[in-house]
């Protein structure tokens, strides 16, 4: 029995199945989260419910765990710095202020000499103005949201004059004429080796992923474009961990990098069952410094459909065929558009 305890911050279904790799290595886990009906606290050994500024019981926390990660990234940057003077939290928590942060983020991807949608830094509506070439284009707060959430399409400038309140820090991005989106999902590990697995390519219904599927069905040069940034980016992050690079690749085959994700990742899911290690124990082994096992696929092909909202319903009472894998994150409430469930597919 290994003697180490990880401590996951957030009890979202990305937490439930960090909690079932880790206990495959025989990892215990403690989750940490300010959701009382969190799923990951049917897979973890202990669960506590609370505030993530409540001294008292993150203290209690820590004295727990022997490492910290977390399993979504929007956790007030403080708090993980405060952990991490007594538990090394992993990924480093410098780098959540990077990339929970779109001005930085491009700005440190951009420097890199990597390419992402063309963007401005936006205060004001004399800002949009200022940067009509980017139209029509999306408005994103610069902090905070995902799958959508904090995101306004701009096609001219007619939309911004509607009284909008700019109460906090925008980007404006100009929209991608978009051919395809893929993902590269890598872990790092603490001696800087990293293991990678071949992009996966997804497709977005209204700003929410709904298809991922490998092999991604693009060419030779973006997949050895895309491999070579995101392992870029990983390095010059000093990265420890599973990390995601989101990618759009343009009508003109420019590969855009679109965003950069600090954890496993819903297009991941499949690696769970088409690959030999998936990027959850990929992340576990990195994080807990555990031998490093190469992603080998073990399929010919795989897909995953995410579910959404209600759809979970008649998932439950379908029966499936070899090669289907049924997820069930056990949410209690069901909403509109919210992540439920996924089915993977294999191909042998
Ligand atoms: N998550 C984190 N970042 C993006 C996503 N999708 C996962 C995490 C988080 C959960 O979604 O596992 O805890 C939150 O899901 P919900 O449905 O409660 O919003």
């Amino acid at each position: 029995m290994s003697e180490i305890t990880l401590g996951i911050i957030g009890s979202g279904q990305l937490g439930s199945m960090l909690c079932q790799a880790a206990k495959k290595l025989n990892i215990k886990t403690i989750v940490i989260s300010d959701d009382a009906q969190g799923p990951a606290q049917n897979f973890s050994d202990q669960f506590i419910f609370s505030k993530y500024d409540d001294q008292i019981m993150i203290k209690d926390f820590i004295n727990k765990v022997d490492v910290v990660t977390f399993e979504f990234e929007n956790i007030p940057l403080d708090i993980l710095k405060k952990i991490d003077k007594e538990k090394k939290v992993l990924p480093k928590p410098d780098i959540n202020k990077i990339v929970q942060n779109r001005k930085l983020e491009k700005t440190f991807v951009n420097d890199l000499g990597i390419k992402t949608t063309e963007w401005a830094f936006i205060r004001s509506a004399e800002d949009v103005s200022k940067n009509e070439k980017l139209l029509p284009g999306i408005l994103k707060t610069n902090t905070l949201g995902y799958d959508g959430h904090g995101q306004f399409v701009l096609n001219s400038l007619d939309d911004i004059k509607k009284d909008w309140c700019f109460t906090t820090d925008y980007i404006l991005e100009k929209k991608v004429n978009l051919k395809k989106e893929i993902s590269v999902i890598l872990t790092r590990f603490q001696n800087g080796t990293i293991s990678i697995y071949s992009p996966i390519e997804n497709v977005h219904e209204n700003q929410i992923l709904k298809h991922s599927k490998i092999p991604a069905e693009v060419n030779d040069k973006i997949i050895n474009d895309a491999l070579q940034s995101a392992k870029k980016i990983a390095k010059h992050l000093d990265y420890v961990g599973t990390m995601t690079v989101e990618y759009f690749i343009n009508q003109n085959n420019d590969l855009l990098v679109n965003e950069i994700a600090p954890r496993v990742h819903n297009s991941g899911h499949l690696t769970i069952n088409a690959f030999n290690v998936s990027q959850f124990e990929g992340h576990i082994r990195a994080v807990c410094d555990l031998k490093i096992i190469p992603p080998g696929i073990i399929c010919k092909s795989a897909e995953m459909i995410n579910i959404l909202g209600k759809e979970i319903e008649e998932y439950r009472s379908k029966t499936f065929r070899e090669g289907e894998f049924f997820f069930d994150y056990g949410k209690k409430k069901i909403k509109d558009k919210r992540k439920m469930g996924h089915l993977t597919i294999l191909k042998k």
